[in-house]
């Protein structure tokens, strides 16, 4: 019997969210799984890998504003949280910020690990990681009792897609007993 881990990957919309998700397929693929059978409702799309044998059911949740009152509804099943942030779009890091806030803030995501994913790293007018880490710093906080890791990642080109793949799988195992994965 295999193990998965269900993984929500939120933030605003046009922050690479999909895109990311196609990344992670192309990289780890969905080897040895059989084809998803429930076709991907308006809004979200789902994708099965294998990461260093563990298998992560991701889903990639619309990011809109009116959509986001639907993410709480998957926080139940979610074993961790996946938040990607456009480095390039410093006009709306307060309302990143809010957001995080809130999806951090809930209970039902307590003790789970999560990933902040600075994206867009290939863009010449980024902001870097440094500074979008100190932005999530006082978020960060509220969150002493659970993994949490800000990476910079470009999800158009691939690069450093691996090492936040890894560094969730990793968290995810490491915290199976609080939050057990599903079997299959
Ligand atoms: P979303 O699913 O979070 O809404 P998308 O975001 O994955 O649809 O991406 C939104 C836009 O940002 C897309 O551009 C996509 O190509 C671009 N994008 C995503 N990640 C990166 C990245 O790492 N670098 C760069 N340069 N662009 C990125 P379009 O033009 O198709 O709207
Ligand atoms: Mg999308």
């Amino acid at each position: 019997m295999d193990v998965e881990y269900s993984v929500l990957i939120l933030g605003l919309d046009n922050a690479g969210k999909t895109t990311l998700l196609e990344n992670i397929k192309g990289l780890y693929g969905s080897k040895g799984l059989p084809p998803e059978k429930i076709a991907p409702t308006v809004g979200q799309n789902v994708g099965h890998v294998r990461i260093n044998n563990v298998l992560l059911k991701l889903w990639d949740v619309g990011g809109q504003e009116n959509l986001r009152t639907l993410w709480d509804s998957y926080y139940t099943d979610a074993h961790a949280v996946v938040f990607v942030v456009d480095s390039t779009d410093q006009a709306r890091l307060e309302e990143c910020k809010e957001t995080l806030d809130s999806v951090v803030s809930h209970e039902v995501l307590e003790g789970t690990p999560i990933l902040m994913l600075a994206n867009k790293q290939d863009k010449e007018d980024r902001m870097e990681v440094e500074d979008i880490k100190e932005v999530f710093n006082k978020i960060a906080e509220k969150m002493s009792a659970r993994d949490s890791r800000v990476l910079p990642i470009s999800a158009l080109e691939g690069t450093g897609v691996k090492e936040a793949a890894e560094w969730l799988v990793i968290r995810l195992v490491r915290n199976r007993e609080y939050r057990p994965p599903n079997l299959r």
